[in-house]
Formats: C-alpha cells, structure tokens, sequence
C-alpha cells in the first residue's frame, strides 16, 4: 500500500497574518500539484491529518472556499482519509464537526473521515487523534488491532523529542509500540521519519511529519522550511515478517518514506510582508514571556474564550495583550 501524507493546508480566505495577498491561491496551486503526484505516483489514498481549514469558526469561511475545496477532493478522485485538526473544529470539539466546512468533505464519495475509533481500510485499522487530544493514550483507543495492521493518524501535539514544553504535549515513546506507524500534523515543522521503541512485549512504531504545506504567520522555521509531502509505502508481507524484531534497520525496510518538496511553492519574498516579519521576531520574545508566564499562573484554561478573557485580565502592556490575541486566534 502506498499513501501520500499532506499535512496542515489552513485553507482559508483571508491570508494570515503577515502574508501576501497570494495566500489561498499558492496553497490551491500546491493542493493541485499534490494531486498530480498521487497520480503520477500512484498512491492508493492522500491522508490528511487535519486543519484543512483555518478559521475555526463556520461563519468565517465562504461558501465559495467550502464549494472549492470540495470541487478539489473530486479532482484528486482517489480516496482521502481525513482526520479534523483543531481548526477544523468550534472550540476543538469534535461534535461541531457536521456544522464545520471539514463536515460538508462527508458528501464527497471519495471521503473517510478518521476519528478516536477504528476504521477499516484495505485491511489496516486506522485509529485517528482529532483536535488537540492531550488525554489521548493508547490504551485508551486501539489496544485491540493488531500492531502490523495498525495506522495511527494524529493532529494533536506529538513530540518525538524529550524538550521539556510550555503547554501539554504528547510524547511519542508513550504512543509507541501499539501501532506499527504514526502519521501526524499540527506541529508544522517537519521531522526526519523516526522509529521509536517502547520496551518488549511493544514492537517498534514509526513516525512521519512532513510539515504543513501552507506557511502561515508564527513560526520563524516558515521563512526556511519547503514544503512537502510524504510518500509512504508500505510492504505488507516485510511488516508481517517483523512481527518480533526490534530493530530499527530491518523495519524501515518494511516502511519507506520519502518527503517530495512541493514546487509550486514560491519564494519568502513572495509571501511574506517580510518587514512586518522582522517586527514580529522583535516582539515574540515577550509574548512567549507572557503567554509562559499564564501558564505558569495556572490560568484555568479550558477553552480560547477562557484564555482570552485571562489575556484581557493579564498585567502586560495592551500592544503585547492585543498581540497574545492575534496569536491566540491564529496559531495552530
Ligand atoms: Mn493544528
């Protein structure tokens, strides 16, 4: 089996922050050459784990963005298995779904939506994490599917490092061992594919993050990362084989990935307000100060209306709350 992995489109009508006016157009131009590759390639299904869309609220989105996404996944015709990421939901929660634009994708014959359950798919069980799942665990979900049948396709923050985070993560070695591979968005910055072992009886996992394809406002990686997919190809009998080796070589012979740079993808210049990038490096400092610092108050955060209003009551001064705002609204 062989799949393609296009990770955190942000589709969305308005550009973000701090980008050019080509915004929607440059991500269509890359959704339309990663459909040629899938052909060209001839991968059985495009995954998608999650924020195709942006703008977290239904209203924010225009019918024509929805009708032109929809009119993309039949141009693609091959199937396409999504999972909805945190901005593809109202307050990331997963019942907002059937109003969301993400939710309209469920009319489209070509269509599997991924969830916390299990789906069956050409003999493999995909297990999706929606949103920002940090009370996943793997017990939790898929205990039940056998590990050289079992795909895991995340949006929510996985770190395959051991870096210590201002916000709750997902740690990799603690999601490894139950499924033989993990395919996962969210966090825009690529990682080389990596395969992470839990200690015997667990089998080892593989992890794939090629990076978002769209190159939204925060991150300063977005003026050096290209963007890319995966391809990953999958030899069912070399997994079967392995059941019982640990051994990090010998299974990447049973998975291969490899990340195709997109080149539709035009240069820094061209979609950045780069000076306005320039202030925002001058000024993310004290906003990760501050943003750390609510963290640390243990502001009960249970929702962006919550934070927003901790942000309003917050002691900075107002051009640093109006920014935290901003990044509140637009980081994923
Ligand atoms: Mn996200």
């Amino acid at each position: 089996m062989k799949l393609l992995q296009l990770n955190d489109p942000h589709l969305s009508d308005k550009a973000p922050l701090r980008r050019t006016a080509i915004y929607l157009e440059e991500v269509f131009a890359k959704l339309y050459e990663v459909r040629d590759i899938a052909n060209s390639l001839n991968v059985d299904a495009l995954v998608i784990p999650g924020d195709l869309f942006h703008q977290k609220t239904a209203t924010r989105v225009s019918y024509f963005l929805t009708m032109r996404v929809l009119k993309w996944i039949a141009d693609v015709g091959k199937p396409i298995l999504v999972l909805p990421g945190n901005h593809d939901l109202t307050d990331n929660n997963l019942s907002s779904l059937i109003k969301q634009p993400l939710g309209m994708a469920r009319f489209m014959s070509n269509v599997i939506f991924l969830g916390p359950y299990d789906t069956e798919w050409k003999g493999y069980h995909f297990w999706g994490v929606p949103g920002v799942m940090t009370e996943f665990t793997v017990d939790k979900f898929f205990t039940k599917t056998p590990w050289q049948d079992t795909i895991v396709v995340a949006h929510g923050p996985i770190v395959v490092d051991e870096r210590l985070y201002p916000y709750e993560v997902i740690r990799a070695k603690d999601i490894a061992g139950r499924a033989f591979l993990v395919l996962y968005g969210h966090v825009h910055t690529s990682i080389e594919p990596v395969i992470i072992s839990r200690p015997a009886p667990f089998s080892p996992t593989m992890f794939v993050n090629p990076g978002a394809i769209s190159r939204g406002t925060i991150g300063v990686d977005d003026l050096k990362r290209t963007p890319q997919v995966a391809i990953i190809d999958i030899d069912e009998e070399q997994i079967g084989d392995l059941l019982d080796v640990v051994d990090a070589d010998k299974i990447s012979m049973g998975v291969k990935v490899r990340y195709v740079p997109l080149k539709t993808a035009k240069p820094v210049e061209e979609v950045y307000l780069l000076e306005e990038v320039q202030t925002e490096k001058e000024q993310a400092q004290s906003v990760d100060e501050f943003l750390s610092n609510l963290v640390e108050a243990k502001v009960a955060v249970v929702s962006r209306e919550s934070l927003a209003k901790a942000i309003d009551e917050a002691s900075a001064p107002q051009d640093i709350r109006d920014l935290a705002r901003v990044v509140l609204e637009e980081t994923n």
